[in-house]
């Protein structure tokens, strides 16, 4: 056969597409490699499966209003044969075009050209904030609750919304970690069949800055030091704590941010706020004040520092495997929507609270939340730039029925995120992106512009028209049209000024200082004394110091002591708040679902009650990991059983709690020779290896509950670990083990273990 390498891969093609002229070949089975490779090419070409329920694209109808599928579908590997970008079949894309296997490269490579080209172009400017994220596909079922206050069609009974959900943190590049201590973006954009509506919040309901023109200074502060660039993704120095001690209505999301809130467990176990009050509108054209809320099913929960900063460096990634592994297990992840109403007055203030404040909350034991629709997470992305990284979120992507305020940080969002696409995603047609496509029609006339992807017809893109048969026509009430509610505006003169009303700092972050348990209390006093700790300028400190004073005597005394500074007086008057018990993670009990359990065994653990609690683990909902001394597998009398980690690759702050496996009985000779038969092999029994030492003093630590059946007392004796302590349990058999770890993971954390002195 032909011995020149180019033609004999040419050849290949030919041969291969042979009798298949429209469509992809079936494959080339038992063909070699191209000459030049060294080995044969490692699997023969095939169609690409069929992608997985969790794989297709998203439902979305194009500009036009025909379905993308088949868009979708070409998006994909398509066919079994490479293609350059205009559908010209390659035979080569490993080797560039060259006078000679020595010689120089030559220009005329239009090939490789078009894919440098591509690849040069391959990344977009990240978000300038919350660059990095993690999101889901899902599904919005309405109770139909809100009916009486809107007319919102998605909020009817029993409507059912898909939906995408964008999780993120704050202040970090889009390759930082995880688990920072930060505010979580909690964006969700719902495609209901009377358009988009995002609602865009955070984690938190409270925002650090009453007006949106001082945006650009917080987040200067929040971001590195321009000159080094550094530190990544915190707010622990200076410019961060300079701003929010100068600007003191930053005061009660900064304390929001020290607190447990600030390095949630999971996107799972966070809340979510729209924070700004909204309008919603009626049929009837009444409209009622909101205040939006997400409520996880898994309850609220958290991380402790330590954990937080030793993942950071185990698994960055944390939040992002979590959802993605969640979702893919088929523990669903949701949450219950909810609003808090207020009557629509003139002044906009509840019970004294006013409500165009983003820096305040109004209580729940004031204003309850009231249920009224359940979000589920139930598809994990196909592709993460496409639609991760191109979904848009925009506050003005509203539907008829759900209305702004006056709330000015709201009026600045308006402008803002429909600004930052034009210079994210390229231009003003980000809309015909698969992920940002509208579920409902779209017929607007808008036209051309970057990145135009439809083809629009018809020659009088204006209206009224008498060419195009007059359309589009406008919609009224009764067409479902979007229609502002006619507000009264004041009569004022024109100011550059903040109302009196924004001007009490102090009032709302006592408030919550007072709500929390002693063991949040702690935690809030260490987060303040690590981050003031990692700051270089003492004017800093000392304003920080001034600002603490007067949320809490207490909170500032025990910062300044571990800054090694006097503690200042308060200079407002305490305020008189009650606390609001909402507001504390600590003191109830919640579903255990998607938990993780780590199992530790050692090379003669008791495999058959492993293998049992694993099994009772899956019922349960919950995640078994097996970890021992090395991987592959451990033969029980039942067949083998996979390890999942080994005393090299776990780590503490993976699990939720941990069980030790118990060892069956042996006497003193027989546990001597079982040793020896162990070192031999280079498998250590894990009361003699230091990695699980450090296993079980991290989950004592970090206040997690730890369970041993028969025989695995030394293990924890090795640690240090005291038998006797809270949280920790010696079970009779290992599913009874199991049935009181489980009990004690339902209140998330052993509280008792932390020392308070609050
Ligand atoms: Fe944002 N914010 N923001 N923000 N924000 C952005 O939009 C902005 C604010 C929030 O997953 C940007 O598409 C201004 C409050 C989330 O894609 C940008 C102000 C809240 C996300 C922007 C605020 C948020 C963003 C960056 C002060 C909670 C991520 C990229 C007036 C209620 C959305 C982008 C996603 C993203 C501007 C304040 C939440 C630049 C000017 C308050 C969750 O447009």
């Amino acid at each position: 056969s032909e011995t020149n390498p180019l033609k004999r891969a040419a050849q290949k093609v030919t041969e291969s597409v042979q009798g298949d002229s429209d469509g992809p070949a079936e494959g080339i089975p038992g063909k070699p490699g191209p000459e030049s490779s060294p080995v044969a090419e490692p699997t023969a070409a095939r169609e690409p499966l069929p992608p997985k329920p969790d794989q297709s694209g998203p439902d979305t109808l194009s500009p036009t209003g025909q379905l993308t599928g088949a868009d979708q579908a070409q998006m994909a590997q398509a066919g079994a044969l490479l293609t350059d970008a205009q559908g010209t079949r390659r035979y080569d894309t490993d080797h560039s075009l060259k006078a000679g296997p020595r010689g120089p490269v030559l220009l005329q490579d239009h090939h490789l050209r078009e894919k440098v080209m591509h690849f040069d172009h391959e990344r977009i400017p990240e978000r300038v904030v919350h660059a990095r994220g993690a999101a889901a596909h899902g599904v919005f079922m309405s109770y139909g609750t809100a009916s009486t206050v809107t007319r919102a069609a998605f909020l009817a009974k029993d409507v059912e919304t898909p939906v995408f959900v964008r999780f993120s943190t704050v202040l970090g590049s889009r390759g930082s970690s995880d688990t920072v201590r930060d505010t979580r973006g909690f964006a969700t954009k719902f495609y209901t069949r009377e358009g988009v509506f995002d609602l865009v919040g955070n984690n938190m309901p409270v925002f650090f800055i009453q007006d949106a023109i001082k945006f650009p200074d917080v987040i200067h502060a929040g971001k590195p030091h321009p000159d080094r660039e550094i530190p990544q993704a915190q707010s622990a120095h200076d410019t961060f704590w300079d701003f929010v001690t100068l600007h003191t209505e930053a005061t009660h999301h900064t304390l929001w941010n020290m607190s447990d809130r600030g390095i949630p467990r999971s996107y799972r176990t966070m809340e979510g706020f729209g924070v700004h009050t909204f309008r919603l509108v009626d049929a009837e054209g009444g409209s009622t004040l909101v205040k939006f809320h997400w409520k996880p099913k898994l309850g609220v929960h958290s991380l402790v520092w330590e954990e937080a900063q030793i993942i950071n460096g185990v698994d960055p990634d944390f939040h992002r495997r979590d959802l993605a592994d969640a979702i893919e297990a088929g523990a669903h992840p949701q949450w219950e929507f909810g609003i808090q109403t207020f009557p629509d007055t003139p002044d906009q203030t509840f019970e004294g609270i006013d409500l165009l404040d983003p820096t305040n909350i109004v209580p729940e034991e004031l204003a309850p939340v009231q249920p009224i629709g359940l979000l589920t997470l139930d598809r994990n992305p196909s592709n993460y730039f496409a639609e991760t990284e191109q979904v848009a979120f925009h506050v003005g992507h509203l539907v008829p029925g759900i209305d702004i305020t006056d709330d000015p940080l709201l009026a600045g969002r308006l402008f803002s995120y429909l600004d930052t696409q034009i210079t994210r995603l390229g231009g003003p047609n980000f809309p015909q992106l698969p992920i940002n496509r509208p579920h409902a029609p779209v017929n607007d006339m808008l036209r051309d512009g970057m990145h135009q992807t439809a083809v629009h017809r018809g020659v009088a893109p204006y209206r009224p028209n008498s060419l195009d048969g007059g359309c589009p026509i406008t919609a009224g009430a009764d067409t479902a049209a979007y229609i502002e509610t006619p507000v009264r505006v004041p009569e004022a003169t024109r100011v550059r000024e903040a109302p009196e009303s924004f001007a009490d700092h102090f009032s709302q972050p006592r408030r919550f200082w007072l709500s929390m348990s002693p063991v949040e209390r702690e935690h809030i006093i260490g987060a303040y004394t690590f981050e003031l700790g990692k700051c270089y300028e003492q004017a800093v400190k000392e304003r920080a110091l001034r600002v603490l004073a007067n949320i809490d005597p207490v909170l500032c005394a025990q910062v300044a002591e571990g800054l090694g500074l006097p503690a200042p007086e308060p200079t407002v008057p305490l305020a008189e708040v009650e606390a609001s018990p909402a507001l504390s993670q600590v003191g109830q009990t919640w579903p255990t679902d998607g938990r993780i359990i780590g199992i530790v065994t050692g090379p003669d653990g008791d495999l058959d009650g492993v293998r049992a609690v694993r099994e009772a683990v899956l019922r349960a909902d919950m995640v078994p990991l097996v970890v021992a001394s090395r991987g592959g597998t451990l033969n029980g009398s039942d067949g083998a059983l996979t390890v999942q980690r080994t005393f090299a690759t776990a780590r503490s702050v993976e699990f939720d709690a941990v069980l030790l496996a118990g060892t069956p009985g042996l006497d003193g000779d027989a546990n001597a020779a079982r040793d020896a038969k162990a070192a031999l092999v280079g498998v250590r029994r894990p009361e003699h290896d230091p990695r699980v030492g450090l296993l079980l003093t991290e989950a004592f630590r970090h206040g997690k509950a730890i369970g041993a059946w028969k025989g695995a007392e030394a293990v924890l004796e090795a640690a240090g670990v005291p038998v006797d302590a809270p949280g920790v349990i010696i079970g009779d058999s290992p599913t009874a083990t199991l049935e009181q770890l489980t009990g004690l993971m339902g209140t998330h954390r052993v509280w008792e273990r932390f020392t308070t002195t609050t």
